[in-house]
């Protein structure tokens, strides 16, 4: 079943998240703060600013190896005012799982305050949605109530841009440079990480796609519903990155937005099995993927027929698929309550 929610008010199904309906509303309270040297315009530094607001102080997160662990952590400083670990490229679902064992065995035994402490792993696509895909795996299918956002920026960035698995069609990256004889080398689509987790995960309740800057405060709320919800969840956002993706910093909003009006990227909540669209881009106009394909140098080297490739692809997401830009499996997901 797919329905789109437009109310706010429907987080009360889970429990109590006490969700933003106003930026007014969001606090100023920084718990990722000053002390990190990400790049200008950098999306998934605004993806762990705002998690981070929206989960609030009594949060532990763990971090897996990538642009948010080298650039956040410079010798003797960092930006996380909270309880902060790294953990191993691939780690991130086992750190999550040693996290919340261990904050339950210790309030078991009553070594610390019985609290609701939340555990937020982040991941990158490389970290999360290829190398880490295991441990992720494994995390959703326990009991602990642990969060893990997949913050994917389209390329391994912190080794310098080279491809993954959730490298767009077509991009150049250091290991899918274009050349005189072969302009595209990076052949493969998009691995579409967040419905194959839904779909092979029953004790997993809550899984979304989201960007950080749109649909405005979409995110933040996301990840106060994840948290309220219980169990083990997922979110993976799309970053748009300056350096990866070759375009001035100061267009990374414009480019979230432009993913999710092309269709590129569809925004949508997969909870207790029901599929949600968020922003819902089956009744919307979509913008032609061109728009959003020039302005960045990683696609320079398309020709019409690229653009042409890349936009028949995006159409037969949204026209062919059975859950339109999200999944092409028929049927509709069913998981335990
Ligand atoms: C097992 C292992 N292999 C390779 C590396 C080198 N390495 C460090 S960060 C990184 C890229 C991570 O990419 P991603 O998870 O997408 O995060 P991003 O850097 O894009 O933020 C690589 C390959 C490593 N740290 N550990
Ligand atoms: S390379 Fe990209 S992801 Fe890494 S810090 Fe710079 S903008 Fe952010
Ligand atoms: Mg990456």
């Amino acid at each position: 079943m797919t329905t789109e929610v437009t109310e706010i008010e429907k987080g009360k199904e889970f429990g109590d998240p006490k969700l933003y309906n106003n930026v007014h509303k969001i606090d100023l309270q920084e718990y990722y703060s000053s002390g990190h040297r990400t790049c200008q315009g950098c999306e998934s530094a605004l993806v762990m600013r705002d998690f981070i607001k929206a989960s609030g102080p009594r949060t532990v997160v763990t971090g897996a190896t990538g642009c948010m662990y080298v650039a956040n952590t410079s010798y003797m400083t960092t930006p996380w005012v909270v309880p902060w670990m790294h953990t191993q490229l691939g780690g991130g679902g086992a750190s999550a799982i040693g996290m919340a064992a261990g904050l339950r065995a210790l309030m078991r035994k009553g070594k610390i305050a019985k609290e609701k402490i939340n555990v937020i792993n982040f991941s990158g696509d490389l970290g999360g949605g290829d190398m880490g895909l295991g441990g992720i795996s494994n995390a959703l299918q326990t009991d602990y109530d642990l969060l893990v956002i997949m913050y994917d920026n389209e390329s391994a960035a912190n080794t310098d841009i080279q491809a993954t698995n959730l490298t767009p069609y077509g991009a150049q990256t250091t290991f899918t440079p274009t050349g005189s004889k072969e302009r595209i080398m990076q052949k493969r689509w998009k691995k579409n990480v967040a419905p194959m987790l839904a779909i092979g995960h029953p004790n997993c309740k809550y899984v979304a796609t989201a960007c950080a800057t749109f649909p405005p405060m979409d995110y933040m709320n996301k990840v106060k519903k994840a948290l309220s919800i219980g169990g083990p969840t997922f979110i993976h956002t799309l970053d748009p990155c300056p350096k990866g993706w070759d375009y001035h910093p100061r267009y990374s909003g414009d480019l979230g937005q432009l993913a999710i009006n092309t269709g590129i990227w569809p925004v949508y909540e997969i909870v207790r099995g029901e599929v949600r669209y968020t922003y819902d881009m089956t009744s919307k106009k979509r913008t032609p993927v061109r728009e959003y394909l020039e302005k960045q140098g990683r696609f320079s080297h398309f020709k019409d027929e690229d653009y042409q490739f890349f936009q028949e692809t995006v159409d037969e997401m949204w026209e062919e698929w059975e859950i339109p830009g999200i999944a092409p499996v028929k049927g509709t997901l069913k998981v335990r309550k």
